[in-house]
């Protein structure tokens, strides 16, 4: 059985400058976040530039994120998408490469109700025999999935847990406490802590890419009740995100790796692109608070 509760990195995608997914840069920034210690990775996220990829792409990138993890750690894919054949194509896919889990967005763009959102899961949980985490993004998807129907999923033995990528730890809380042996895992890096004392088992984040160790250290001393030093250390993170949210968390992300010697290109238009002011920026304020890669 692997282990479910810890750290698990949201991977991004390197793209190489044809703008193909670069499979040697995916496989340097996987080995190094396995030697930091991350519990897993979550493959296909927001952070992959998932709804930028297409259908093969998306495959092609599952598929690469299990070869060469190997098993040695838990692998969650992300397969939400608009559609529900879709999403289950994905999940059936991601048994087949031998995925621990599968995650997914909540459908959006149609505004669909309540019981459309509960069939799409459903469609989701019944395409495959692994366990379902449900992604909720409302700031991203304009879904916001409250209390009533997060606890309706997690009555079905079929969900593992949430990925809560939200600030409203009061629905965290309430989830963690009316289910415990279900799993709830923060979403912003930048509440990682926050999230660990409402009760999180974990996170998916996507500054783990490239300060995983970071986090791990926080739930260490977090479960060691080590607040005030919990606390500093997300306090290191936070200066880090901040600038990330200043120039674009994804465009920052990918230029923070190449800083870090990776060959991780550009995002996927309309994404922007860094300037050299940024690039100096992040040399400046944030390499230097970050575990080189070797
Ligand atoms: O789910 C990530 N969310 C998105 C996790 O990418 C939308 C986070 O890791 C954020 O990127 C990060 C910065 O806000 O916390």
């Amino acid at each position: 059985m692997k282990e479910f509760k810890g750290i698990f990195t949201a991977l991004l995608t390197p793209f190489d400058p044809q703008n193909r997914i670069n499979e040697k840069a995916l496989g340097k920034l996987i080995e190094h976040n396995i030697k930091l210690g991350v519990t897993g990775f979550y493959a296909c996220g927001s952070t992959a530039e998932v709804f930028m990829l297409n259908l093969d792409e998306r495959k092609q990138l599952m598929k690469l994120v299990s070869d060469i993890t190997d098993s040695r750690v838990t692998l969650i894919a992300h397969v939400g998408s608009i559609s529900a054949d879709e999403s289950a194509e994905l999940a059936k896919y991601a048994e087949e490469l031998g995925y621990d889990a599968v995650s997914a967005v909540a459908p959006f763009y149609y505004k669909f109700s309540r019981e459309e959102i509960t069939d799409y899961y459903r469609d989701i949980a019944e395409a495959t025999s692994l366990k379902t985490i449900v992604y909720n993004i409302p700031a991203f998807s304009g879904v916001s999935l409250g209390v009533d129907e997060l606890a309706e999923f997690m009555r079905d033995e079929r969900f593992l847990g949430i990925k809560h990528t939200s600030n409203d730890f009061f629905t965290l809380e309430t989830i963690k406490s009316q289910f415990p042996q279900k799993l709830v895992y923060n979403g912003y890096d930048e509440m990682f802590l926050s999230g660990l004392a409402a009760g999180a088992d974990g996170g998916i984040g996507s500054t783990y890419n490239f300060m995983a160790d970071k986090f791990i250290r926080i739930r260490e001393l977090f479960l060691q009740n080590k607040l005030e030093e919990a606390r500093a250390i997300q306090h290191e993170a936070n200066e880090i995100i901040r600038i990330l949210c200043r120039i674009g968390v994804n465009a920052g992300e990918k230029a923070i790796m190449n800083l870090l010697g990776l060959d991780f290109g550009l995002c996927r238009r309309p994404f922007r692109t860094c300037s050299n002011e940024d690039y100096a920026l992040l040399e400046r304020e944030v390499i230097p608070h970050i575990t080189a890669i070797k």
